[in-house]
């Protein structure tokens, strides 16, 4: 072989070899559409449930009979919510357009029941409108829940399916196109039976032609339209395991149904994560009688745990009083959350430490990646490998009570079992059975435990359906805030 020849096949080598070495890993199973992934990378969302309601004795499912002159709030202001949602890092915000009650808080050119007609600035406000455009100022992504269920219509002698259906559609239509982008919208299943496929598919096909980048929050008769799942409950405890993955049209008892919302299923047909929507007070509305029943930072924090950190996105709902104004304790204990949450994750400690893993992809593929905040590295392992373990020898003894993981949401659920241990001589491992023998991770997963002092931590992914593809793996201490 002439010399030539050699150095040609040497830099065609070195110019291949670590192509093929470092290609990403294909997607295993169902992945993500475009509005899920911007949808999981919000975390955390706000709901507002504001209506005539507010302006009812203790009402949270209105009757539609309410006279419309009530609604009058003293002192709206948008922006006040808006400020509330800067200082606890909310990025997006859902508001209650018109909830069971039938009262549409625009001036809807479909129906007299709404703030037309309300003592409210003389009928000439818009609260979408002032939502809408606080929401813009302040750079939050903007969602409108259009209740399905509407009593005021069903009260009316002319209330059909079909008629409804009409109504709804122009009502839906209105929102979608008079109100700039729209980045959410919520079916709520509640009282909604009667509505059926087809007229979901008419309200479906105007949602996504105004708002492609629109994410439908969908349940019970909706469902097939759904970019996002209830996860079964109000009080904010989504699954263990809680994959993204689900049946597409459940066929099961009453029992697997909820299970199946609120776990979900690794080899499910459908890919429609969970949204946990739960109220930072006992209702939805606002009632005075409540003001010191907010929940507590603590059980924020516990929320945050059985939602974002079980591969869910957090529906938190803060209901406006009758000035149309935040309390000001549900704004601190949600500022306070957001500083506990800084304050715990803002150190990974395990940066620093020296990375072992059992097996690597490519260097740019390494362990440490998952140690660095960079959104677009991660560790995996070559495609024969679905199993790993990775040793992490800490600078020095540390004490922690808290992990998180992340996997690479794009690629879909590939890991279904994995546990972290710990040790202080590198060789005597102790387990941590709050992390032991873990199902899911997707977006992120978050195990708290007594603390532990430990020199080395490893990470066992023990099975998945593909090699692992890990984006963010830390251990932390709580922050004092939280406990
Ligand atoms: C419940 C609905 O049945 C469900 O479909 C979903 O919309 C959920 O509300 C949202 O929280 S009804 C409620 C009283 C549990």
């Amino acid at each position: 072989m002439n010399i030539r020849k050699l150095t040609t096949m040497a830099a065609f080598a070195a110019l291949t070899i670590p192509l093929v070495a470092q290609k990403a890993p294909e997607p295993a199973g169902l992945t993500p559409n475009s509005r899920q992934i911007e949808w999981y990378n919000r975390e955390m969302i706000a709901f507002f449930h504001f209506g005539i309601n507010t302006f009812e004795d203790f009402v949270n499912e209105g009757d539609g009979r309410a006279n419309t002159a009530i609604f009058n709030p003293t002192a709206l202001d948008c922006g006040q919510w808006m400020r509330t949602l800067q200082a606890a890092g909310i990025p997006s915000a859902i508001l209650t357009a018109k909830h069971a009650d039938g009262f549409c808080l625009w001036p809807s050119k479909y129906t007299d029941y709404c703030v037309k007609n309300s003592t409210w600035k003389d009928g000439k406000g818009d609260v979408v409108r002032e939502f809408v455009d606080a929401c813009e100022e302040y750079g939050i992504k903007a969602g409108i829940y259009l209740g399905p269920h509407d009593r005021y219509e069903h009260l009316s002698p002319l209330y059909n399916t079909q008629r409804y259906k009409d109504y709804y559609g122009h009502q839906l239509n209105e929102l979608m196109s008079d109100y700039g982008k729209i980045w959410e919208t919520w079916w709520d299943g509640a009282g909604a039976d009667e509505l059926t496929t087809p007229i979901y598919t008419h309200w479906y096909n105007i949602v996504r032609s105004k708002q492609p980048d629109c994410v439908i929050f969908g349940t019970k008769n909706s469902y097939r339209f759904a970019d996002v799942r209830w996860m079964g409950n109000e009080a904010g405890h989504t699954g263990d395991p809680c994959w993204a993955t689900t049946d597409s049209i459940s066929i099961r008892d009453e029992a697997a149904h909820y299970q199946g919302l609120n776990e979900g299923f690794f080899g499910g047909d459908a890919y429609v994560p969970a949204e946990t929507d739960v109220s930072i007070r006992p209702s939805w509305f606002y009632h005075e009688e409540e003001d010191n029943r907010v929940k507590s930072v603590q059980e924020l924090w516990d929320i945050y745990c059985t939602s974002v950190g079980r591969n869910s996105v957090l529906l938190i709902n803060f209901p406006p009083d009758r000035r149309g104004l935040l309390h000001s304790t549900d704004s601190l204990h949600m500022a306070l959350l957001r500083k506990g949450l800084d304050e715990t994750f803002g150190t990974n400690l395990l940066k620093g430490s020296k990375v072992k893993a059992s097996n690597v992809r490519g260097n740019k593929f390494k362990a440490e990646n998952m140690l660095d905040t960079d959104k677009t590295t991660y560790f995996a392992t070559s495609d024969s490998h679905k199993t790993a373990n990775v040793e992490f020898a800490l600078p020095r003894q540390t004490e922690f009570d808290c992990a998180m993981i992340q996997e690479v949401i794009e690629l879909g659920h590939r890991t279904n079992k994995w546990s972290i241990e710990y040790s202080n001589d590198g060789k005597n491992w102790t387990a941590i059975p709050e992390a032991t023998n873990k199902q899911s991770i997707g977006y992120k997963w978050i195990v708290r435990f007594e603390p532990v002092k430990a020199r080395y931590v490893r990470l066992n992914i023990q099975d998945g359906r593909a090699c692992p593809a890990i984006h963010t793996f830390g251990v932390y201490k709580q922050s004092s805030i939280l406990k």
